[in-house]
């Protein structure tokens, strides 16, 4: 069922579920050919999420800073397509929170173990604002922190679950965000892991 958060986020609840096991066959193909590595901030401190992504572009963060490339730093080689099952429920997921013809050429994977977390900032690496972000998650369960448009106001918590997506567009595209420590547990599907994919614009 759709719970609308926002006049721009929706958390479509347990919409992945029923097709999780062919969903994450897709996602551990694309994990055998670009491995999922732990990254670095700009400021040199190392992330506890370990990423990859799909697509034509994925996103790299080192030294240099956050962008979009076209290759996987750890191959050198392009990154995997981005398979289509994966692509077609971000689509669709989109159009029914109001976000029609969205065309996602990234697909950031993030592979949280227990204790990984994500601290609170902003998607803004993008070129284009206005296409909407989708994420969805499988595996453990997780608290996502949705905050408001500055650093300074106090998130909401929501409990994201397996086979849940969230859209966030229009006006809630830029809000601050982050995920707790995910605590340890065990998955049917998944094992002690949680994985969260974001479908975006990058260019
Ligand atoms: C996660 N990932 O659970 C989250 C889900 C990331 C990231 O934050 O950057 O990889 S994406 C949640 C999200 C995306 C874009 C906008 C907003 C939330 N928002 O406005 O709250 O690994
Ligand atoms: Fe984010």
């Amino acid at each position: 069922w759709l719970e609308r958060l926002s006049p721009g986020a929706a958390l479509l609840h347990r919409r992945a579920c029923e097709i999780d096991a062919v969903l994450l066959a897709e996602v551990e193909a694309v994990l055998r050919q670009a491995p999922p590595r732990g990254m670095q901030t700009p400021g040199g401190r190392a992330m506890s999420v370990a990423t990859s992504s799909c697509g034509a572009c994925g996103w790299v963060s080192d030294a240099r800073g956050y962008r979009y490339a076209e290759r996987d730093p750890g191959s050198g080689q392009p990154w995997p397509a981005m398979p289509a099952l994966l692509r077609a429920l971000a689509e669709e997921a989109a159009a029914e929170a109001g976000f029609p013809g969205f065309e996602p050429d990234a697909c950031l994977i993030n592979c949280y173990a227990p204790g990984a977390k994500m601290s609170l900032h902003q998607d803004k690496d993008e070129r284009d604002f206005g296409a909407p972000i989708v994420s969805v998650s499988l595996g453990l369960p997780a608290i996502f922190l949705f905050g408001g448009l500055s650093r300074a106001e106090r998130p909401g918590r929501v409990e994201l679950a397996h086979g849940d997506v969230l859209v966030w567009g229009g006006p809630d595209r830029m809000r601050f965000h982050g995920v707790l420590p995910v605590a340890d547990g065990m998955h049917p599907l998944l094992g002690r892991r949680r994985i969260n994919l974001t479908f975006r614009k990058a260019r």
